[in-house]
């Protein structure tokens, strides 16, 4: 189910979601679909990064950076492959867009897979799923099957006939850092998921070190649209440096969780109105801009508009829209100890901050939230988390220091609380009082 803001815009990504059977290649066509892919191919390749550069679209996927000056990135064509890979393996706690995006219209990612692949001049493009969601990757096979028996995909295409395009739906094994970019493309060469050194960026040396554009599902769900309606279209939803639409996913105690599509720059409060409000009877206590990565924010931050800056600038981050509300029930330790062991967990081990820190950190967490932390453990995690963030080698380990460093900033005496004085310092005494 999808929720559009009233009076702010006509659905676009979640537009026929609620239509019977809106999976389906003819529903999409029903609705304009793939006249887009239609009119793409009609322009020059260049013509069409041109477009979505000028539209402002910024990657949905986290990071917010402008997709068609990604996709300029690319070296001139050298004869050899280049590619598009999609980034589908959504797993960032609290995010819930890009699979109900793909049960739902998996053909608009199909579509902008198509425009994007011919723009940068790419003819095999392969979409990485998280494998635990097999009903995801049966729908997304059946899609390719439906556009390749449409033509849609395939050789012979464009008014000449001369362009080809192959789409490969591949399932990873289920592992968070599968989705930061590098790792992602390792796990797609069949090797164990880790981020690579960058430079070189994927657009100079990615899948089998050749020029790769990674997008999120999202940014390539928003193609479409943009070819269709045009870049000025675009740039009319949002804010000046965050444009267009996007999918927020709220979860957590408001009456009526879910995804609902708006123009960035719309605020935290006016998502829990169309979210139904909070639980009767409670109130906001803390949320979440982005997801378990980015630090929390209180009820302060509730008229702050959700674009990239204006989030950056109230201490968070936007990432992935994935909206997490808390009420004044929620043990705030609890929490956070959930996501440490998270992070934990998905660490890929690769560098030392990472491994060992959100080890500590779990430790401690734990010690904290069954209240026989140390006095010290509140300035121990400061410590710890202060020797991780900007100390990793990918974003993971910073995602792990965000919640503590903010639960800690906004909410310090319920650290404090699970801490108690050990024994020892209760009754000290002198060794050479006993011999
Ligand atoms: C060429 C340059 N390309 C940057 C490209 C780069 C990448 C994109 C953004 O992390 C965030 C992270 C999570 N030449 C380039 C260049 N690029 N400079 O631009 O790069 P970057 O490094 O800013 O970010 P990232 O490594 O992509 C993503 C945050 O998102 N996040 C996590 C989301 C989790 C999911 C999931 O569940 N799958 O999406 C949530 O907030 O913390 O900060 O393509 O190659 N000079
Ligand atoms: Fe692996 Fe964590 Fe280091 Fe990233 S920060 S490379 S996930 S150990």
């Amino acid at each position: 189910m999808s929720t559009m803001a009233p009076d702010r815009l006509t659905p676009v990504l979640t537009d026929i979601w609620d239509v019977p059977e809106s999976w389906k290649l003819s529903t999409y066509r029903d609705h304009g679909g793939y006249e887009g892919w239609t009119k793409a191919l009609t322009m020059a390749p260049e013509e069409i990064v041109g477009e979505v550069k000028d539209s402002g679209l910024r990657g949905r996927g986290g990071a917010g950076f402008p997709s068609g000056l990604k996709w300029s990135f690319l070296p001139k064509p050298d004869g050899g492959p280049r590619y598009l890979v999609v980034n589908a393996d959504e797993s960032e706690p609290g995010t819930c867009k890009d699979i109900p995006l793909m049960l739902a219209n998996p053909h608009s990612l199909i579509e902008g897979v198509a425009i994007t692949s011919y723009a940068i001049g790419g003819h095999k493009a392969f979409i990485y799923l998280r494998g635990e969601t097999v009903h995801v990757y049966r729908r997304l096979l059946a899609a390719v099957r439906e556009a390749r028996e449409a033509g849609l995909i395939g050789t012979g295409l464009g008014p000449n006939g001369d362009y080809e395009l192959e789409i490969v739906v591949h399932a990873g094994a289920g592992a968070y850092i599968c989705g930061e970019e590098t790792a992602l493309l390792d796990s797609l060469e069949g090797r164990r998921g880790q981020p690579r050194l960058k430079p070189p960026f994927p657009a100079v040396a990615g899948l089998y070190a050749r020029p790769t554009v990674v997008n999120n599902v999202e940014s390539i769900a928003s193609v479409p649209g943009i070819i269709r309606h045009g870049k000025d279209w675009f740039a009319s939803m949002g804010t000046p440096k965050s444009a267009g639409h996007g999918i927020f996913s709220l979860s957590g105690h408001v009456k009526n969780p879910g995804q609902f599509e708006a123009p960035l720059g719309i605020t935290m409060r006016e998502l829990i109105e169309m979210a139904g409000g909070m639980r009767d009877g409670h109130r906001l206590k803390f949320w979440t801009p982005g997801g378990s990565s980015t630090p929390i924010l209180t009820e302060a931050e509730l008229d702050v508009p959700l674009d990239f800056d204006s989030v950056g600038a109230a201490g968070s981050m936007l990432g992935t829209r994935a909206l997490m509300v808390f009420d004044e029930t929620t043990s705030v330790v609890r929490v956070i100890s959930r996501w440490t062991d998270f992070y934990q967990h998905e660490s890929c081990g690769k560098c030392t901050p990472c491994r060992e820190g959100t080890y500590w950190m779990k430790q401690v967490m734990h010690r904290l939230e069954a209240g026989k932390g140390l006095p010290s453990d509140v300035d121990l995690l400061l410590d710890v988390s202060a020797n991780i963030a900007g100390r990793s080698f990918c974003a993971l380990g910073d995602a792990s220091a965000s919640p503590i460093q903010s639960g800690i900033q906004h909410f310090r005496s319920e650290f404090e609380a699970g801490t108690h004085t050990p024994a020892w310092e209760l009754f000290p005494y002198e060794a050479s009082a006993i011999f």
